[in-house]
């Protein structure tokens, strides 16, 4: 064996998006496709010979074929080491600990994280860098330039397919592959963190919980912590094997795609406390009893009752959300006196402020929490905050939230997604809008008073750098947003997301329905950007 360098073309449209390069099975099964874009990342780290990269994935269709070419162009590329997850998994918060605790180079994670997987289904592949989060546009940037000029990639020919089930080490090559046990990481990393006596006792006390991890890469982490260390009762992990077509489920957990969970946690025999985790595990949904938690108020709850958590226990340096995360947690940052930080869409946005120590929570309307302890969202951890947070108050999920929204007012908040919309479409949807941005100021619409108009910028307080053009803001006096930008994570059309959110400070007005609450600023969502005429469709396909 030995390395050897194969000629190729570039492929048009490998750009990586929100997180990473997302494209159905199909396309990544093409000859080259996958091993052009790795080429490209390798070719952008000219440092790479001699370091440790971290791989896996979340399981889903075309893991482990995807892993083994990896590891061949890996070799021939003169990596050091790579640390693979045991049978090629690796879940996206999980991968993050070990590019952390390893002291690795970087890590290549395979997921296509919320989309349905399967031969039909889809695939993704990104790189995380030294601090364990994705990385930087800067650097995404470059790698999807590199491919554009790509002519040939090196790999390993004429090698068997490696045993990624076995634990241990081998080597290909020259290179050192370890086979890691990443829950146990993991599961040490979440000891540190939280107060696994009180949840013990929660448990023990007959407390019950159902936390589904929708036949992805969460459920072994979720079996290990909860049911193992937590002896939380044998069931308690629902959907607990990961599958490469995840059952044949979306898995995606929101109240729209989650529907098991949410039929189970309705009514009086129903557990406590439910959550659920995504595809590579690092999105988490909060459920009480018969009540739902959105996930801006999810982070904004976790904000002001951090010290209850022990890895908290110090107080936080400030919070960051995603622009169309609702402001739930600004108030919270305000209360506390610490700052507060609006990043565009998208992990890779908070790893600077993480890295800086400018915050220590991190939040996405998106069903995504974390902190400063990976450089990613953690699903798990998130389920573990809120389970330390019931065991240490003794409140409900509800009551927690009900006294939240109490103390700070509620953010009513929505999402409409306007799925498979012709990408020309989109295009002329978001251009049109846009263009209408000056004339829009100061316009009133109802009761409603527009007090800015404005295509979102980010400058990174770290680093300076600009991206701009993350989406159009429509802000009105009081408080209320509607927010327009168009998904990157989608792979097929164009997916709108159009962001709702409403502050109502009476508490006696905390009972409506969300859409009820929401219905002005739907309607003059739809007014403004003319989204049935302009999508050619009559109502959005998901409503969370
Ligand atoms: C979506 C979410 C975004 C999240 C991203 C990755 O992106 O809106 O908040 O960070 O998915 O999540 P977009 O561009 O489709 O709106 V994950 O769990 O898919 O990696
Ligand atoms: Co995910």
């Amino acid at each position: 064996m030995s390395a050897t360098t194969v000629t190729t073309q570039p492929f048009a449209g490998q750009r990586p998006g929100t997180s990473g390069l997302r494209k159905k099975v199909t396309v990544f099964q093409q000859p080259h496709y996958l091993e052009n874009f790795v080429q490209s990342l390798f070719d952008i780290l000219p440092d790479r010979v001699g370091q440790t990269l971290v791989l896996g994935g979340d399981g889903r269709f075309h893991n482990r074929v995807a892993v083994q070419t990896i590891l061949r162009m890996a070799a021939a590329n003169g990596f050091g080491r790579v640390l693979v997850g045991q049978g090629g998994l690796l879940s996206t918060p999980a991968a993050s600990a070990v590019i952390r605790k390893r002291a690795a180079y970087g890590g290549i994670i395979l997921s296509a994280s919320h989309n349905p997987g399967g031969p039909d289904g889809d695939f993704g592949i990104k790189y995380n860098i030294g601090n364990g989060g994705p990385a930087p546009e800067k650097i995404t940037e470059a790698i999807y330039q590199r491919t554009t000029e790509i002519t040939a990639y090196q790999t390993t020919a004429d090698t068997a397919d490696l045993d990624l089930d076995t634990l241990g080490t081998t080597t290909l090559d020259g290179m050192v592959v370890e086979v890691i046990d990443s829950v146990a990481l993991y599961a040490d990393l979440m000891q540190t963190l939280f107060d696994f006596d009180a949840m013990r006792a929660w448990f023990a006390a007959g407390n019950r919980m159902r936390m589904d991890t929708m036949c992805a890469a969460g459920g072994p982490y979720a079996k290990a912590v909860l049911e193992g260390l937590l002896g939380a009762p044998a069931g308690t992990v629902v959907n607990g094997e990961p599958l490469e077509d995840f059952g044949g489920h979306h898995p995606d957990p929101n109240p729209a795609h989650a529907t098991e969970l949410i039929a189970a946690m309705t009514g009086a025999g129903a557990p406590d406390f439910g959550a659920a985790s995504d595809g590579d595990a690092d999105r988490n949904m909060i459920l009480g009893r018969d009540f739902v938690v959105t996930p801006s108020d999810s982070l904004a709850v976790m904000a002001a009752h951090a010290t209850k958590v022990p890895g908290y226990a110090a107080g936080l340096k400030g919070i960051a959300r995603s622009m169309p995360t609702s402001c739930a947690a600004d108030a919270v940052a305000k209360a506390l006196g610490i700052p507060s930080y609006e990043t565009p869409t998208g992990w890779k946005f908070f790893g600077n402020l993480l890295d800086a120590d400018r915050v220590t929570l991190c939040g996405e309307e998106s069903y995504g929490t974390g902190s400063d302890h990976v450089r990613e969202k953690d699903g798990l951890w998130a389920v573990l905050f809120w389970l330390n947070l019931l065991a240490a108050t003794g409140e409900s999920v509800e009551s927690l939230v009900r006294g939240h929204w109490a103390r700070f007012g509620r953010h009513y908040y929505s999402r409409h997604d306007w799925e498979g919309i012709p990408t020309e479409r989109a295009d002329a949807l978001m251009a049109a809008l846009r263009a209408q941005l000056p004339a829009l100021a100061g316009q009133s619409f109802g009761a409603l008073t527009l007090q800015m108009a404005d295509d979102f910028s980010y400058t990174d307080p770290v680093d300076g750098s600009v991206s701009s053009r993350q989406g159009v803001r429509l802000l009105f006096e009081g408080g209320a947003r509607v927010v327009f930008r168009l998904s990157g994570t989608g792979t097929e059309g164009a997916t709108l997301r159009v962001y709702l959110e409403r502050y109502e400070a009476d508490p006696a007005q905390h009972d409506q329905p969300t859409q009820e609450a929401l219905a002005d600023l739907i309607q003059l969502a739809d007014r403004v950007a003319r989204i049935r005429e302009l999508s050619g469709q009559s109502a959005p396909a998901v409503i969370t």
